[in-house]
């Protein structure tokens, strides 16, 4: 029950002025803020009730069952040792020892970060990973890590679910003290789509790394080395897993294909291996690495370097199993999986599926099936909160291999897509996504990159461009600010360079640079910034707030903004944060360990002149209300 106001409590209504009392239970004193507290996520359970929430169309909310939880006594089951114990007491060259040394093939769980962010469009929300993590903990206790952090989950944490990222790995930790924590790093873009500074790129990974974060997956959407090295220096510096990524693209196996080699793969592996990385990932963000190729790939950089290989590919065009199966044969470490409910098509391949893939093979996979099994029901149920985020892709797309797109960007673009009036014009925008990447002279395409070939292809079809007149008109088009930044070398350098012709009438009279960007760029003043936002919102920051800012200002603002107005909204069931209450429903929300507030909507009032609604709730069984815009 809820503590009342101090005047309220026994002791002060009796006349006793022995106040020790008000000592003992300083909770008295929340009153105003708790009172608030409610109002607030009242406020928002009423405006999403009542106007929806973006992405989902407005429709009654649909009957969803409880997540089915495994059967397993968390309370009496002890979290067994996992490889974040062996990273504390042995570093990182104790992991890459004991990775070498293992026969099986390791597995990264990718369920809390790539495959929703391939599948959901990165929306999957904190409290559905922290009713599972306990698990996790039991469950998942002999994989090499779980990546969960970074990559889209950052900012879209922010941007569309108003939640602050950084409490979402520091409660998962909490959760979670024994398996590695792995995170995808974008080289001098950090979490974000531009280069940053080089201090904003070392706080960050700093902060990162106090916060949880074990493994550092570090890339460069143009495979440009010179925008990791800050990176993975820093990764160093904090003791943490330096584990830097090649990406992967086009085909080596194809003689048609000249750009992108097993030579230049090696060469880039070398090279990585001398700038300091713990480990070497392949990053095959598109899945365009087939199986043969795999096999070539693994077997020539296992020659080439000698660090441990850890594969990173997306099921789409339905060949993933076949590839990994393909790279384990030929001595590759560590891959990426998703347990299987949330893996597949975009997504990464199954765990489940590989581990009978491989059985009565000389190298088994590390994991317990029946706990894969368990863990993949639960997440079967959460899914289907997120329906309205599918991509709608219900079947393999060998396609993949001629657009090339990564599966992380596939259902944000299509999102894109839609939120610009070219939902029904898709299959054009993917075609164009492949004509814009010769345009651009066949790039990497991973975030950022492939934002850019994104917004151009969108851009493109919008506007009814093409190839020719995008270069005989080109001198009046205002391109999309990221096509312009790309060419101005403020993502890097691509191999091979620029296309020169389609430079100029991009730049028009703009000087490209070829040096690193956080060259060039002022460093961050932290304290500045600090000073500016906690004025504009009106309470004091954290140094993990100030870093979001700087990376994210608009953004974070208007976060903290939807803070002030509803309050922190992580306790909240998915199924009520997307959709609201059905008039009757009743729900609890847990805002605190042992603090539950009851829920119930009674009615929504008739439309007010002035635009609002006054919508009735109970709650804790009192009758209050809210008044909300009505933006039907
Ligand atoms: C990201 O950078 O978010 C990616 O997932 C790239 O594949
Ligand atoms: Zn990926």
């Amino acid at each position: 029950p809820f503590l009342t106001n101090v005047v309220l409590h026994e002791k002060f209504l009796s006349g006793d002025f022995d106040t020790s009392f008000i000592d003992s239970t300083p909770e008295l004193f929340n009153f105003a803020t708790r009172k608030d507290r409610g109002t607030k996520l009242l406020r928002y359970i009423g405006d999403v009730t009542l106007n929806g929430f973006p992405g989902i169309e407005k429709k009654k909310k649909p009957i969803f069952v409880k997540p089915t939880k495994p059967k397993l006594d968390i309370k009496n089951t002890e979290i067994p040792r996992g490889t974040k114990q062996l990273l504390d007491e042995q570093g990182p060259e104790g992991v890459v020892r004991w990775i070498k040394e293992q026969q099986d093939v390791l597995l990264t769980d990718t369920t809390f970060r790539d495959a929703h962010q391939s599948l959901l469009a990165t929306r999957v929300r904190s409290q559905d990973m922290y009713q599972i993590a306990d698990y996790n903990a039991r469950m998942l206790h002999n994989f090499f890590s779980l990546e969960l952090w970074g990559g889209a989950t950052f900012d879209v944490s922010y941007r569309f679910l108003k939640e602050d990222p950084w409490e979402r790995l520091v409660k998962l930790r909490e959760q979670i003290p024994n398996i590695l924590f792995q995170m995808l790093f974008r080289g001098a873009n950090a979490v974000g789509y531009t280069n940053y500074p080089d201090n904003l790129i070392r706080e960050f990974i700093k902060e990162a790394a106090n916060a949880g974060i074990d493994v550092f997956r570090i890339f460069d959407s143009l495979n440009w080395i010179k925008g990791m090295e800050i990176a993975i220096d820093e990764v160093r510096n904090t003791g943490k897993i330096a584990e830097a990524a090649i990406c992967y693209t086009g085909d080596i196996l194809d003689p048609t294909r000249s750009k992108y080699t097993i030579q230049y793969y090696k060469e880039m592996s070398k090279e990585l291996e001398r700038a300091g990385a713990h480990i070497l990932a392949i990053k095959d963000m598109a899945g365009l690495l087939k199986p043969e190729a795999a096999y070539v790939l693994i077997s020539e950089l296992k020659e080439a370097v000698d660090l441990p290989i850890h594969l990173h590919t997306h099921d789409t065009s339905g060949n993933g199993i076949y590839t990994y199966a393909k790279a384990i044969e030929a001595g590759v470490d560590i891959v990426d999986t998703a347990l299987s409910s949330m893996a597949g098509l975009t997504s990464q391949p199954s765990a489940n599926t590989l581990y009978y893939a491989m059985s009565g093979s000389n190298r088994q996979v590390r994991a317990d099936i029946d706990s894969l099994e368990q863990l993949s029901y639960y997440w079967q149920d959460v899914r289907e909160f997120y329906r309205d985020f599918e991509s709608g892709m219900k079947s393999p797309h060998s396609e993949i291999y001629v657009h090339e797109m990564p599966g992380g960007q596939y259902s944000n673009l299509q999102q894109q897509a839609k939120a610009v009036g070219l939902a029904d014009r898709w299959d054009e925008v993917k075609k164009m996504y492949s004509r814009v990447n010769l345009l651009f002279g066949d790039i990497v395409k991973v975030t950022p990159s492939s934002k850019v070939v994104g917004d151009m292809a969108l851009f493109m079809v919008q506007n009814d461009l093409n190839e020719e007149n995008i270069l005989e008109k080109g001198k009046t088009i205002d391109f999309p600010d990221s096509v312009v930044e790309f060419f101005q070398g403020y993502l890097g350098q691509p191999h091979g360079g620029f296309p020169e012709e389609l430079q100029k009438v991009i730049l028009k009279d703009r000087k490209p640079i070829t040096v690193r960007p956080g060259e060039l760029l002022e460093p961050v003043d932290f304290d500045k910034l600090k000073e500016e936002l906690e004025k504009k919102v009106n309470k004091s920051l954290t140094k993990k707030d100030v870093i979001s800012y700087a990376l994210y200002p608009k953004v974070v603002e208007d976060y903290f903004k939807a803070v002030e107005k509803y309050g922190n909204l992580s306790a909240l069931d998915t199924p009520s944060f997307l959709y609201g209450l059905r008039i009757g429903e009743e729900i609890e929300v847990e805002i605190e360990k042992g603090k539950t507030l009851i829920i119930k909507l009674v009615s929504i009032g008739e439309a007010e002149h002035d635009g609002t609604r006054v919508i009735y709730f109970e709650f804790n069984g009192q009758p209050r209300e809210v008044v909300v815009e009505d933006l039907t």
